[in-house]
């Protein structure tokens, strides 16, 4: 029974006094190390930056025993749901099939916890030593997640599977008696938050208008998941369709709450995605949303906030855009400036159909064009700041903001015969030195299902670890928990969410480093560094 040991072998042992591995946890003695900074300006004009270094004395606990934990999606019928779901049997049951270029065996290629490393440090001869992230910390093994969910189409898995056309006939027809076991849940259908054109896959929807019913009932579908399986953890993450934003309204979502009332009240703009964060965070469990919508709405933060319970969101960040989080940095880094970032795409799988609609799209637009702003506004000597009168007028400038911006636009079209292969075309035009110019053409093919599921496993794992890891500051008493907008998920995620008035940090090499950093302090070890390698200091 693969799920029978719970606390997995430990096969790094950190040596040192500011480790202690108790029977139940591992206590941390971390300093956190950072630098104040205030701009000054001068008389003579000159602006002047005064720097403080700061130190942080934390003690992180990490319990050792790993959870039986469940994955419930919302969306399980779908194309990720079910490429989810075969990959995790697939590899439960060291399931390979036979493709054209010979014999296939299961894998969790594309994960960033199962799949890649991470610099320990360096041997005794001063090599290098790296190790899966999967070993850093005791984290769930993906071939014991209980999977299980809703969807508003109740096809069992071996037909949703065929009906998503991603993976290879011999691997469908081993999979099909397995797969045919799943049957989503019922979910909560209110067709004017998706396209029109979804309503004939909604065959299996909670009856009734009464949101607060919704809400009840949806807690007790987790609760009962999780008695029924024996579970001690549960994930849920919405894989289901991007529905159009929800209005933000005063007085119906903008605190915990306001939108507890509006759903008793079955107001008409709070979407089944939040009803999905909300009966999460009251469930005690994680919520992550893997698509552009705005679930989580302010008074869905300020729940999950007094609950003390975890989000994270919005948006797979896949394939085009983890290529722009990682080119805009690159080109912005380089001290070379892009003028202009046109991303067209098309796909022809039921996600495309969804998104051929405008309020669909809009959606997927704003989370796809997000990621490049941040990296625009840490260089100012490339993009100059904006007075707002300049910014209101000035021409090929976003109107209202205040730094010049690159042109950006995003194109998604639907095109049926192109299943599930997404092809995303981009053009990077940049400013380079004296005036010159440079297009950077990217044609990106990616089976997107395939490039999704790792994340989801990311997510549910990264999660379920981050709810075993507590801090407190030198001298305090208590461990506290982490706080609730999981931020360091990020790595996983286009629009990433953050504490209400933070910025989101785009780049995908921060995004890692903050991961790691965050594994390591969780062993008192400090963050890795390069100094002595590019420099050979004894
Ligand atoms: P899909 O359309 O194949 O699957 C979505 C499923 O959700 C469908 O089976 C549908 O019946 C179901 N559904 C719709 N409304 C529901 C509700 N209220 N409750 C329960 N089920 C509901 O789409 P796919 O490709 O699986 O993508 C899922 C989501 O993930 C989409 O929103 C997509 O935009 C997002 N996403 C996908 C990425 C990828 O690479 N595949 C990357 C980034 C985001
Ligand atoms: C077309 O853009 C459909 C979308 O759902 C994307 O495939 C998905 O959001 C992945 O986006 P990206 O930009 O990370 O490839």
């Amino acid at each position: 029974d693969p799920t029978a040991q719970r606390r997995p072998l430990e096969s790094i042992q950190v040596e040192s006094p500011n480790l202690t591995y108790a029977e139940d946890a591992l206590y941390a003695k971390y300093t956190f190390h950072s630098a104040s900074v205030d701009k000054v300006q001068g008389q003579d004009g000159h602006v002047r930056y005064q720097v403080k270094p700061v130190e942080k004395h934390l003690e992180f606990k990490t319990e050792r025993k790993v959870p039986k934990t469940g994955l419930m999606l919302v969306g399980l019928g779908g194309n990720n749901g079910t490429t989810l779901t075969a990959t995790v049997l697939a590899n439960r049951h060291n399931i390979s099939w036979g493709t054209t270029n010979g014999i296939q065996t299961p894998n969790y290629i594309g994960s960033l916890v199962r799949a890649s490393t991470m610099r320990l440090g360096v041997d005794s001869n001063g090599d290098d030593v790296h190790v899966p992230i999967s070993d850093v910390l005791p984290m769930v093994h993906p071939n014991d997640l209980v999977i299980g969910g809703w969807d508003i189409s109740g096809v069992p898995l071996d037909q949703a599977m065929r009906r998503a056309k991603v993976l290879e006939y011999d691997l469908q027809r081993q999979l099909a008696p397995l797969m045919a076991e799943y049957k989503p849940l019922p979910s909560i259908y209110y067709p004017t938050f998706i396209n029109a054109n979804q309503e004939d896959r909604a065959d299996n929807v909670i009856p009734g208008s009464d949101k607060q019913a919704h809400l009840e009932q949806i807690r007790r579908d987790i609760r009962e998941f999780k008695a029924k399986n024996e579970l001690e953890q549960v994930v849920v993450l919405w894989t289901a369709n991007t529905e159009r934003y929800s209005l933000l309204l005063d007085g119906v979502n903008d605190t915990a709450d306001n939108l507890l009332a509006a759903i008793k009240n079955s107001h008409d703009e709070v979407s089944p995605s939040t009803i999905f964060a909300v009966a999460s965070i009251l469930e005690g469990v994680p919520f992550i949303n893997g698509a552009p919508n705005n679930a989580l709405v302010p008074g869905a933060i300020a729940l999950a906030e007094r609950e003390g319970s975890f989000i994270g969101g919005d948006d797979f960040k896949s394939g085009q855009t983890k290529v722009k989080s990682v080119l805009a940095e690159y080109l912005v880094n380089a001290g070379i400036k892009p003028r202009l970032i046109a991303s067209y795409n098309h796909l022809g799988n039921n996600d495309g159909k969804n998104l051929s609609a405008p309020a669909q799209f809009r959606s997927k637009e704003i989370s796809k064009a997000s990621v490049v702003d941040d990296m625009v506004a840490s260089n100012h000597l490339l993009y100059k700041k904006l007075d707002k009168k300049k910014a209101d007028s000035a021409d090929g400038f976003v109107k209202g903001a205040s730094t010049e911006t690159p042109d950006h636009c995003i194109v998604i079209k639907y095109l049926p015969a192109c299943g599930d292969s997404k092809k995303a075309i981009d053009d990077y035009t940049s400013e380079i030195g004296m005036g010159g110019q440079n297009t950077l053409a990217i044609y990106n093919v990616c089976q997107d299902s395939l490039l999704a599921t790792p994340l989801i496993i990311d997510l549910c794992l990264l999660a379920e670890l981050m709810t075993r890891v507590t801090y407190k500051e030198e001298g305090s008493k208590d461990f506290e928990r982490l706080y609730s907008v999981l931020g360091l998920l990020s790595y996983m995620l286009k629009a990433p969410l953050t504490k209400p008035g933070r910025p989101p940090i785009n780049s995908l090499n921060r995004q890692r480093q903050a991961l790691e950093a965050f594994l390591r302090a969780c062993l008192a070890l400090q963050p890795s560094s390069d100094l002595v390698n590019f420099t050979q200091l004894n």
